[in-house]
């Protein structure tokens, strides 16, 4: 068989050959005493990027929050999160684990918090409360699919944190392509936060590591629990090299992946047994129900794997599509034809 078409997630993104090559030719040093020119570079170059004082490199996305949410919070600090949100759902319950911290979910609308909710979540100073310190966001949100939160609705949370000395952190693993989506500068989003992650990997196409980026103090601090999470990653130029073109060189062709996430919607809502509304897919995920008798979330996987085209199983019905660079216009039309062929067999 050929290759896969690979629609499980935008983290299969393989480093492109000008990312190989610098990486071989990486200028490097010891990142742990600072000495790291391509790191020290990429971090720069990030910071400037998102309009933040400072950054620092780390190993994934789910690193970058996690020492986000330590660095923003104390041992049984309260911290408001959307219910479906990544770091809630899907970072093995690190905000316990590694922060000793409490998550209070709050209900979204695609995502996006709605500021009454926020504040009816924020304690007051009552003896038995713990104090709320932090409101974490995600933009793009992964399981509403791949949902745009507007930098309005950003703003009108921000401005209520900072009314209750509370701080913002944005999930923005995806936030060029919310960036891309809207035609709008990125700093336009990450303006209304005091910190914000970003993935070098996923879209970006980077082989590993993401940016945690946000004011002086606060990355000087992080850069300590970036070092008890395992985080000081010492030669890490050889990495940050792909990092430095996944920023310059592969942001612009975000829009590509939103045009192929557009002709999958359109071809999978054409299909009975489907049920999907494309105007709902605002970036490169897709999520649709099956509403097929004879299949459910286990069986169309295992089925399209066959076939050649990857995607993620699901207990229920939900099932998520993601494009990415390794997925063509012409891969997004095959699929289609197999995905319509295995729906009616
Ligand atoms: N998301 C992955 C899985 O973990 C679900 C995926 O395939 O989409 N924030 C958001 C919004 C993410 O979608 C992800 C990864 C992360 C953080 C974590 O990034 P990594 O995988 O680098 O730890």
């Amino acid at each position: 068989m050929g290759k896969f078409i690979d629609l499980r997630s935008d983290t299969v993104t393989t480093p492109t050959p000008e990312m190989r090559r610098a990486m071989a030719d990486a200028e490097v040093g010891d990142d742990v005493y600072g000495e790291d020119p391509t790191v020290n570079r990429l971090q720069e170059l990030a910071a400037e990027k998102v309009g933040k004082e400072a950054a620092l490199f780390v190993t994934s996305g789910t690193q970058g929050n996690q020492c986000a949410v330590m660095t923003h919070t104390q041992r049984g600090d309260e911290i408001i999160l959307e219910a479906e949100s990544h770091i809630f759902y899907y970072e093995v319950g690190g905000v316990a684990l590694l922060s000793g911290a409490q998550a209070r979910t709050i209900k979204g609308t695609r995502g996006a918090l709605d500021p009454k909710d926020v504040m009816a979540a924020i304690r007051d100073d009552d003896l038995h409360h713990p104090r709320t310190s932090l409101v974490c966001l995600e933009n793009t949100h992964n399981r509403a699919g791949g949902a745009v939160i507007r930098p309005e609705q950003m703003k009108a949370v921000y401005d209520l944190a900072k009314s209750h000395g509370l701080n913002v952190h944005l999930d923005g693993a995806r936030i060029f392509n919310a960036a891309t989506a809207l035609g709008r500068p990125v700093t336009d989003l990450t303006r209304n936060c005091d910190s914000v992650m970003f993935c070098l990997s996923k879209g970006l196409s980077a082989p590993v590591g993401s940016i945690l980026a946000g004011s002086r103090e606060f990355i000087d601090r992080a850069r300590k629990n970036r070092k008890v999470m395992g985080g000081g990653m010492r030669q890490s130029g050889v990495i940050a090299a792909a990092g430095l073109i996944a920023l310059e060189k592969m942001v612009d062709r975000l829009a590509e992946d939103h045009a192929n996430a557009q002709v999958l919607a359109k071809g999978l809502a054409a299909m009975p047994g489907i049920a999907l509304d494309p105007s709902t897919v605002e970036t490169n995920i897709i999520y649709f129900d099956l509403t097929h008798p004879d299949l459910d979330g286990m069986s169309l996987p295992a089925a399209l794997k066959k076939e050649g085209i990857l995607v993620n199983p699901s207990h229920g019905r939900r099932l998520r599509m993601v494009t990415h660079k390794d997925v063509s216009r012409k891969d997004a039309d095959a699929a289609l034809v197999v995905i319509s062929r295995v729906m009616k067999a």
